[in-house]
């Protein structure tokens, strides 16, 4: 017996998607080489269903990919569907309650994951000459790119010398060979942070990566918790279920027992190989690749008929925007709660391609605060700046919280007429930051600092507890009565009836 629903089972994550019309099952032969990418990229577009390449034209028979395994949906009311049954939440979830769900769970205890002797992932063992990376559809995603990628939508496991800490973390690999793949492992991440620890004593890294993995996760594998904490922990405290683990045939690591596919090796204390580039996530490929640490599969063991899933980086939304920067939004609203800053809400546009993160402030406890603009600001940027999660996102809006943050329409209203470009942007030269970031110096990539700031977009008043103005809105601007009537006869106007929730109005 394995454990199921669309949080801990990848497989029923995706017959939930097939049964609710929100992927497709393509049985027409698909290239592994640009066109399943292609298709991809065109689902994240148009917002489709979606892609199950069941026939692909390279690979063992019989071998899948699963593209855009968090994009949005196009139907009303369910744009975040996809991504909350990675949680195992109803299609109909809004991004506040997601919010709200794994805030909670940061706040829980962490519940361990429980040993089981197998699971599906052990259907098909190979080792020694049997391992061959190649025998998979590998997609290649974009014709700038420097190789295939195995994984995209997958974790590294590793854990420490001492074995206290186990991180479970998403970061791309690069076919490299049939037997070696290669990736970034940047120093400020957990995955390099502890690669580092058995470097220093000589050692090569046991490692194992883990795809088509219970969706939650990869989810909590692409969330920027504090280190020392262990992604797997709170997994089975957000979904209040343990996950079911396997110990690997080869390195003593363990893995989600349902794994589609697991890779187990190790990760080489100094060889290197050169990686990408890659179409990324802020939208752009750049067009040098370098050199990366190499991992070195010895075993392979997958499901029968195994599902590849990958994302094709690029420009909003692919998964780098919906998982990425939500869980993000996650942890930084976390974040600033814990420091006391009056905070409602946090949330990376997913148009901002995870470059900005947008603070709702909680205007009523803002004054009692009696903090001016400039110490909020820094307030703000100490505590998002000097963390783990703020590292990686180099912007910050703060917004008055009448406006809801997630409804981008609203957050370009409220910097186009609240934001004073004299006197409302603060920057932060010092902060340490991600340096992948488009616009950065090269004395900021090399620094490591910079090219971080503060926007705000709140007006004198809401430092004061008044309001100025009202806005001029159907909610505002017209009686409850006069509302009620509209909404009432809206086809007995002659307009078809609304479909889905309608756009809030602040
Ligand atoms: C689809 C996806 C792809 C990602 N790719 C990378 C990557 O290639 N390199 C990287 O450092 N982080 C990548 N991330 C972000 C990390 O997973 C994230 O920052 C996470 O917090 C890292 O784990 P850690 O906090 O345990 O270090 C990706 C996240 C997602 C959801
Ligand atoms: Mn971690």
């Amino acid at each position: 017996m394995t454990q199921h629903g669309s949080a801990l089972n990848f497989r029923d994550f995706v017959s939930e998607l097939l049964a609710a019309g929100d992927a497709v099952d393509i049985r027409e032969p698909v290239s592994p080489t640009l066109e399943a990418a292609a298709v991809t990229r065109r689902v994240y577009d148009t917002r489709s269903p979606a892609p199950l390449f069941s026939r692909l034209t390279e690979g063992d028979e019989g071998f899948r990919l699963l593209g855009a395994p968090a994009g949005l949906g196009s139907c009303p009311g369910q744009t975040y569907g996809r991504l909350a049954a990675h949680f195992g939440l109803g299609r109909d979830t809004t991004p506040r309650d997601l919010l709200e769900h794994l805030v909670d769970a940061m706040d829980a205890a962490p519940v361990p994951p429980r040993i089981v002797p197998t699971g599906p992932c052990k259907e098909n063992v190979l080792t020694g000459d049997a391992v061959d990376l190649t025998r998979f559809p590998v997609p290649l995603l974009h014709q700038q790119d420097g190789g295939r990628y195995f994984g995209t939508y997958g974790f590294h496991v590793v854990r420490t010398p001492d074995g206290s800490w186990t991180s479970w973390s998403v970061s791309r690999t690069m076919l490299h060979g049939p037997t070696t793949l290669v990736g970034p492992a940047m120093p400020q991440q957990h995955l390099g942070m502890i690669h580092r620890m058995w470097r220093e004593r000589g050692e090569r890294t046991p490692w194992a990566m883990v795809l088509g993995a219970p969706p939650a996760a990869l989810a909590a594998a692409g969330m920027p918790l504090p280190a020392e904490v262990d992604e797997d922990g709170y997994v089975g405290a957000l979904t209040g279920t343990p996950v079911d683990v396997v110990r690997t045939e080869t390195n003593g690591l363990y893995v989600p027992a349902n794994a589609e596919i697991v890779l187990e090796g190790y990760i080489s204390p100094d060889e290197t190989a050169p990686e990408g580039p890659m179409g990324e996530y802020h939208g752009y490929a750049f067009s040098e690749g370098r050199p990366q640490p190499v991992f070195h599969v010895e075993a392979v063991t997958h499901r029968d008929r195994p599902i590849l899933p990958f994302c094709v980086a690029g420009v909003p939304p692919e998964e780098n925007h919906t998982v990425w920067g939500t869980m993000i939004s996650a942890a930084s609203l976390h974040r600033l709660r814990a420091q006391g800053l009056p905070v409602s809400l946090a949330w990376c546009s997913y148009e901002a391609a995870t470059c900005w993160i947008v603070v709702a402030v909680d205007t009523r406890k803002l004054a009692a605060t009696g903090l001016t603009e400039r110490r909020l600001a820094d307030a703000v940027a100490e505590a998002l700046f000097g963390s783990h999660t703020g590292w990686l996102v180099p912007k910050v809006l703060l917004v008055a919280d009448d406006v809801d943050i997630t409804d981008i329409g609203q957050v370009v209203w409220a910097l186009a007429t609240r934001h004073h470009p004299a006197t409302g942007h603060y920057v932060y030269p010092e902060a340490p930051g991600i340096p992948m970031v488009p616009y950065l110096t090269d004395d900021e990539v090399r620094a490591g600092r910079g090219g971080k700031s503060v926007v705000s977009c709140l007006l004198p008043a809401d430092f004061e507890g008044e309001t100025r103005g009202v806005t001029a809105s159907f909610r505002n601007s017209f009686p409850e009565d006069v509302r009620r009537r509209v909404t009432d006869r809206w086809t007995a106007y002659g307009f078809p009836a609304p479909s889905g929730t309608p756009r809030p109005a602040a």
